[in-house]
Parts: structure tokens; sequence; C-alpha cells
């Protein structure tokens, strides 16, 4: 298996003859068009129960008048909207629905028929692909239940490009391959994997997927690319999958020849009033933009000294006679201003700085869509204090799928706990309960359009994000997505059920990596909540803590020869600590009540401060590299207990990277406990450091026509060599 399929494979249970008389023979869709999620639907369960129970299950279509009679099948799968059904079902037998939400379902497997009804198309398509997740399980219990999504923004951003330094279009933090979407700087001729794309995020309750990179240039505004844009949201149409674009903000002078971006100038508004108008013509049931502002070089309505509010009403005005979104992102700050002072500025004060003043000013269907912490995607951050911050403005969660600084799906990193703790973190706004899934899902503060946005990487690759292990953090994100409660190990072994098998070996033996293994690598990349000590310039792979001395962006971790840490404290530091709600501040204003895995975040300490373990700090990260490492270490192992159980391709391609991800865990482990030996000339007391246990070194081999290398910066090798 390739691994194409996903969780989508619906592979014959175990025993499925057992099953035989109690799985239905026929679906009838309702009133469904072509282009209908509900026919999608109704297929999808043809061909799934089909492969689950090698046994057919043929759809029907009922456009109204008698119900069959006579001719119906024993047991039928019925699925539709529910205002279908109270028109196809007799009125005696006619059932009472639960209340639904726009895209909720209902199902209900106890009666005579299976009832599959949505509130909408794309509801009843839901319910399906749930309906098959149940018999790919083996579950064939009665049920009878309505879900209903928390948040009506579950969408996905691809930061792709529309063509590489080639001819391929490239995926900005994609480790799956080139763009699903664009070649050659159009839309590619040939959208299969586009479609199969759609399927796959529909079956977790995805809505929407932004196509192009945040990073964007005005080119996906011309008239060919609107065409091929049209395309994509074809494809994606029967799976109930919206299609969004993000904007570059300067696009009326660098397409339409004007002499100015400026958001208030009239002759700009109405550019994008009738870029919009365009776009609608095409795509009627377009989603929205996203706009990347004034960040990262990317201009934005500061250039013109208007907010960022006015900078996104100007887009959400477009849109909204059209009922389209403008999701406008917080991550805003300005690096090459705090060059000059980098010790006092902090990069992670920033959003909250730019977007102060402005919680009243932005419309109805803005929504900002703030990163889950203030710096950017990091293994461990605090929650980023902007969401409390925007009362009246809805809010949605950017969470990275693609693990751009967590190991980029080479390494094993099971994100759900780290999005679970950021979800539940709870902010006290007022002093009354308020956490970020209370936030986003706007029950906290009455917005009801908030939600998720997760950047996912997806590529052409058969993987779809490069590693097969990796594709449970696409699944889990759509399932918090649509419930923020799920719980991380649930999802992970309904994943692992419909992704590789029910046998019970391999559930436990995936659970135990995968739970192990965010905590392993913030083990050996950064902890103490100094971040991922990460190259910070180019590519965000490796080790190299010394890319980040002095380095533009202020944020990092501040070590000198006797102490580490950033003080963000309001008292010493930056300040950032003050920008969270009273109760959240005070713990982090004070070394005591900061929790640990923060601490460094918010304080600079000598290396000796002793931490409640009783270790110092120092001690610490020896202990904690070794020990995260040491966890990695065990995970090709682990797999290999699994052999017997997996395919033959999936099993080695996913084996190849875990063996090369435990050796690259020892390089972080060396090359940062080196850096750290070597910056405090404290030693490590169980005199590993230098040392290196397990390991190898290539200058000691006999070596044929290789020689030893002085490498530079020197912690990127154990003893500063290596070979060429
Ligand atoms: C950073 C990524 C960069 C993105 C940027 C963003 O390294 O590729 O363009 O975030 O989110 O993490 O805009």
């Amino acid at each position: 298996e390739t691994g194409i399929d996903a969780w989508l494979r619906y592979a014959p249970i175990p025993e499925a003859h057992k099953y035989a008389g109690q799985i239905p023979t026929q679906v009838v869709a309702l009133n469904s068009s072509e282009l209908s999620p509900v026919l999608t639907g109704a297929k999808e369960l043809e061909q799934g129960i089909s492969s689950i129970f090698g046994q057919s299950c043929k759809v029907n279509r009922w456009h109204g008048g008698r119900r069959g009679g006579a001719h119906r099948p024993a047991s039928s799968i019925v699925i539709g909207t529910v205002a279908e059904y109270s028109s196809y079902a007799a009125k005696d037998s006619k059932k009472s629905i639960p209340k639904l939400v726009n895209d909720g379902f209902y199902l209900d497997t106890t009666g005579r028929e299976v009832l599959i009804l949505g509130s909408n198309e794309r509801g009843a398509l839901y319910g399906a692909f749930e309906y098959l997740s149940l018999l790919a399980q083996g579950n064939v219990t009665k049920i009878a239940y309505a879900s209903n999504p928390e948040v009506p923004i579950r969408w996905i951003n691809q930061w792709d490009n529309l063509r590489d330094g080639g001819t391929h279009g490239s995926v900005e933090r994609g480790y799956g391959g080139k763009s699903l979407f664009f070649w050659n700087g159009e839309v590619r001729p040939d959208l299969t994997r586009a479609a199969q794309y759609a399927r796959l995020l529909a079956s977790i309750g995805i809505n929407a997927v932004v196509v192009n990179n945040v990073n964007a240039n005005e080119t996906i505004l011309n008239s060919t690319n609107l065409d091929g844009i049209a395309r994509i949201a074809d494809v994606f149409r029967p799976y109930g999958v919206q299609l969004g674009l993000s904007l570059y903000f300067a696009s009326p002078k660098a397409l339409g020849a004007l002499t100015t971006f400026d958001p208030l100038d009239q002759s700009v508004i109405k550019w994008w009033t009738n870029i919009t108008d365009e776009i609608y013509e095409r795509v009627p049931d377009f989603a929205g933009y996203l706009v990347k502002a004034n960040s990262e070089g990317q201009p934005g309505p500061l250039t013109y000294n208007r907010t960022l509010a006015q900078g996104a009403n100007l887009f959400a005005k477009a849109l909204q006679p059209h009922g389209g979104v403008c999701v406008f992102r917080a991550f805003v700050y300005d690096s090459t201003t705090i060059n000059e002072t980098v010790w006092t500025d902090d990069r992670a004060n920033a959003a909250v700085d730019f977007f102060d003043g402005l919680d009243d000013q932005f419309m109805d269907n803005v929504v900002v869509q703030i990163k889950y912490g203030p710096i950017d995607f990091q293994v461990r951050e605090p929650v980023s204090p902007l969401f409390s911050h925007l009362r009246q403005t809805a809010t949605s969660v950017e969470l990275q799928i693609t693990p751009e600084y967590l190991g980029q799906n080479v390494h094993l990193v099971y994100l759900a706990p780290l999005w679970k703790e950021i979800l539940d973190f709870d902010l006290r706004v007022d002093r009354a309960p308020s956490t970020v899934k209370s936030i986003v899902n706007g029950t906290r503060f009455n917005n009801p359009l908030g939600g998720f946005a997760g950047v996912a990487g997806a590529g052409n690759n058969q993987t779809w994000l490069g590693s097969h292990l990796a594709m449970s953090n696409l699944y889990a994100y759509g399932k918090l997505a649509w419930n923020a409660d799920a719980d991380s190990v649930e999802m992970l072994q309904a994943w692992t059920k419909l992704t590789f098998s029910h046998d019970q070996k391999v559930i436990d033996t995936i659970t135990s990596m995968s739970m192990a293994s965010w905590p392993a690598y913030e083990g050996f990349s950064g902890n103490l909540g100094i971040q991922t000590l990460t190259n910070i310039l180019n590519g965000h792979y490796g080790p190299d803590p010394q890319s980040q001395e002095n380095n533009p962006y202020g944020q990092w971790y501040r070590a000198d020869a006797t102490t580490i840490g950033m003080d963000r404290t309001v008292n010493n530091g930056t300040g950032n600590a003050g920008q969270y709600p009273p109760e959240v501040a005070a713990a982090y204003e004070s070394v005591d009540t900061t929790p640990e895995n923060l601490l460094l975040w918010f304080h600079h300490l000598p290396y000796t401060h002793v931490l409640k373990s009783g270790e110092t700090i120092i001690q610490h990260f020896y202990n904690a590299h070794y020990n995260g490492s040491a966890v990695s270490n065990t995970f090709p192992s682990q797999w290999e207990s699994l052999k017997p159980y997996i395919d033959t391709q999936r099993y080695e391609e996913q084996l190849f990277r875990l063996v090369y991800a435990a050796g690259h865990s020892l390089v972080w482990r060396d090359s940062i406990n080196n850096y750290f030996f070597n910056v405090s000339s404290i030693a490590d007391e169980q005199h590993r450091v230098l040392n290196h246990p397990y390991r190898i070194e290539a200058e000691s081999m006999e070596l044929e026509g290789y020689h030893p290398y002085l490498v530079h910066p020197f912690h990127a090798a154990s003893g500063t060599y290596a070979i060429v």
C-alpha cells in the first residue's frame, strides 16, 4: 500500500462474514443532483460497504413520489437532508430529528432503515463518512445521535506556490512533494489528486481549503488563474469543500496597474470589488480570502498609515454581498525595526501591540486568525495573549499540521496533545473561565464566526504528508476542529485501526510511540520554554542554537556564561507577561508560579537555579536531551515489532524514517549539550557530554577516501569534527 487511501482504505474487517444480514443492501439518496455531496456520500457508502464487507450496496436515487413499496429491500440506508427526509418519510414512520446546526448530521441505525440526515447536503456527506468509519472499525452496535460541529470555520491552509524554481508548484513548509493544485504558474490540468484531497478532508469535517501560499503574489488573480481556480472549486464541490484564496495586498498596483494600493483609495476599493465579483461569477460558493499583511515582507495597510482593521475591512466589504469571509492573520510583526534594539524588544508582544485598539473596528465577516502561541509554532509556547484581547471580533486558532519546527515529518511527533493543551488553556478573562476553545467557538464572547485553521502542507507524494505516521495529525486536526473535546488517544486509536490494523498489538504500539513523541522531541530540541533550538534563518530543521544568538527577531533564549532565558516579566523584562489577563499574568510574573515547561520563556535565570525535580537548569538540559533521544531510539524497534501486521511498503518506508530520526535525535542531543557545556562550562553530573554514548564518531573509523573536517558551528558535530 502506498498510503494514498490514508484512513479511507475500507479494509475488510476481521470476520466480516459474521455481520452478513446486519448490513444494509441499498442506499437511497434523497433528491440529490449529480454533483451533490449527498450523492457523493451515497457512492462512498456503496464503495465502502462493498469493500469492508464484500457485499453489494447499490445506490438508488429518490426524486419524490412513491417510496418503492414492494421493491424496498430488507434494509436500506437513507441519506439526504432533514428537509428532504420530511417529504420522503411517511407521516407515521417519521422520526423526530434532534436539532442540527449548519453542517451537522443525525445518524440512526436503530430502525429498519439506517438514517443519515444532514442539516444540509454537506452534513449528510459527513454522516456517511461517520457511519463508514464506525463500520470500518467493526462497530455495528445500534446507535442514534446527532453530531454538530462546534465552529463554522474548519479550514485548511495550503501554502502552495504557483511555481518553484522549475515548473512545479512547490509547497512552502510542505514535506510531501509538490503542489496538488499548481504547475508552471497555473492551475494543474489534471486535478485528480485535488479531488482526492477534498475527499480526505471532507471525511474529517473540513469545509474549506485556501489553496495558495499566504506569501501570495498577484498572479493568482490573473484571468487564466481565476479560470483555473474555478476548476479547483468544481472538483472540491461534490465533497462540500469550499475554496478560498490568499491575497497579495498590493495586487491593485502589481496586477491592476493602479498607482496605489491604499485601502481607503476609491480606485483600490473598486478594484477589489470587481475582482471579488469576478471570482463569485466563477465560483458562486467561494469561501473567502486569507490575508497576510505587513508581515515578513508582505505589504499591507500600514504602508499607507492605515490600520489593520481598515485593511481587513477592504476585503470584508467586497465579500459581504456574496456571504464570503475575510480571514485576517494576526501574524504581524516587523523584524527589521526590532534589529536595532534586540535586547529590549520582544516579538512575542507584537500581535497584541499591533491589534491594540482595533477590537471594535472589524466588520462582522472578518475573522482574525491567531497562531497558537505568540511566536511561531515552537515546540512549547504559551497561548497567544491576543485571544484574550479580541472580544468583539471573531477569532480562529492557527495550528501547524505540517511540523515545520518539529521534525518536518522525518521525526514522529503526534501533535494532538500539544493542540489540546492550547485549546484547553484557561485565560481567565475577567476572572471567568475562558478557554481558548470557548473563545474560538464563539461561546465565550458570543462571536459565532470563529474556528480553526490548519496549515497542512500536503503534496503530491502518495503519502500526502511525506510520512505515514504523520497522517494522524491531519486526522486529529479535523476531529478537533469538529469537537475540541475529542480525546488524543481515542482519535489516534481510531485512526490507527482505519489506517493500519485492528490488531491490539498495532494499536498499543502506535499509541505508545505517538504519545511519547512530542515530549521526546521537546526533550532533545529545546526545553523549559526556550523554544526549538533549530536553525532560525534557514530550514528550521536541525539543531543550531548558535544561529539564534543575536538574531534579528529578538525572541530567543538569551544565554550567556551564567544565565539563560528571556525575561518577559512586567517588573524587569519585556512586559509580555502583562499582556495576559491578571490571574494568568500574575502566575507568569513569578518564577515560583510559572509552569516549569515555560520557565525560560518568561524568566532569565542562572544555570544553577534548582527546579522542582531537584535538578539544576543545566543538568535538566543534559538529562532531557539524553532522555528524549533515548525515547526516539526506541521507536525503530517498536515499529519493527509490527512487521507481521503491516504491509511491506508502508512498513519499510516508515522504518526508514524512524531509523534516520533516531540517529538525528542523537545529533540534536549532542549538539545542544555540547553547546551549553561550551557556553556554561558546567559539566554533566553523569559525565556523558563529550562522551556521547551509543555514538560512533565517523572520524574515529578507518577512512577510505574520506577526511576529517573541522565543522562550523562547532556544536553541529560531536568533537567538532565530521568527515568529507
Ligand atoms: C513561518 C514560516 C514561513 C511562513 C510564516 C507565516 O517559516 O514560511 O511564511 O511562518 O506563517 O513559520 O506567514
